[in-house]
């Protein structure tokens, strides 16, 4: 089957991370205590709900299931509060790139996020139309590092797992790709990322020969 190019979102194609600790550092400071960047590298790839049950382990916060609900709403409205003036400059360097180059060399793309907001942030990113699928945490029961969203992902673009190439940032991520039997590409740090198949610091660093070996016709 024809390979299939798997992007994650935050981190990959975009830095939401910082929106995300602005409104985790938010509901924290409410609740009286601190949340670092640190604490927040964390939660990359990692679900709402588990970033939430951390978070409150950090503050030594018990919460009832109500408080619980309520804290996880109001850190979305936060989030979503600072999303709302997202454009297409916050597309991280040579994202379209590559997203181009293969999609003229007739990939087939598809998103893997665990974000339930993924559909409106490429929205205003404007890079929609670039996916032949998308699969977010509306989709998944299952959070990273099990492997399917990417597997539903392959299975939506009708491509085999051994021909599927994952894009990812969160350790979570690269193991949910390796579990999944795709080829995993890390994009950051190279010592944190140690599991994947490649790492590249970014999308600058990736060559279009590279991608070229990576894609079967
Ligand atoms: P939401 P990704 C993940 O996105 C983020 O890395 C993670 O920090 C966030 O908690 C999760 O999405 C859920 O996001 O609250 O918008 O549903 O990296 O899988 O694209
Ligand atoms: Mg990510």
């Amino acid at each position: 089957s024809k390979t299939a190019f798997i992007f994650d979102l935050d981190g990959v194609i975009v830095d939401t991370a910082k929106y995300h600790y602005l409104a985790w550092k938010k509901l924290a400071n409410e609740l009286g205590f601190e949340f670092t960047k640190e604490q927040n590298e964390l939660f990359k790839g990692v679900s709402r709900k588990r970033c939430l049950a951390i978070l409150l382990d950090i503050g030594g916060i018990e919460a009832t299931q109500e408080d619980f609900d309520r804290w996880m709403r109001e850190k979305n409205e936060d989030y979503l509060s600072y999303i709302e003036d997202m454009d297409t400059s916050e597309i991280l360097p040579d994202v379209l790139k590559v997203l181009n180059y293969l999609k003229d060399k007739k990939a087939f793309l598809a998103l893997g996020s665990a974000s339930k907001n993924a559909k409106p942030i490429l929205e205003k990113v404007k890079l929609l139309p670039y996916f032949d699928a998308i699969v977010d945490g509306t989709d998944v029961a299952k959070a990273k590092p099990d492997p399917e969203v990417f597997l539903i992902a392959a299975h939506k673009v009708d491509t085999k797992p051994e021909n599927c190439v994952v894009f990812e940032d969160a350790v979570a991520g690269i193991q949910a790709a390796n579990k999944a039997g795709m080829t995993s590409i890390g994009i950051g740090d190279a010592k944190t990322l140690s599991e994947a198949d490649f790492v590249f610091k970014d999308f600058t660093e990736i060559s279009t020969e590279f991608l070229e070996r990576l894609t079967k016709a």
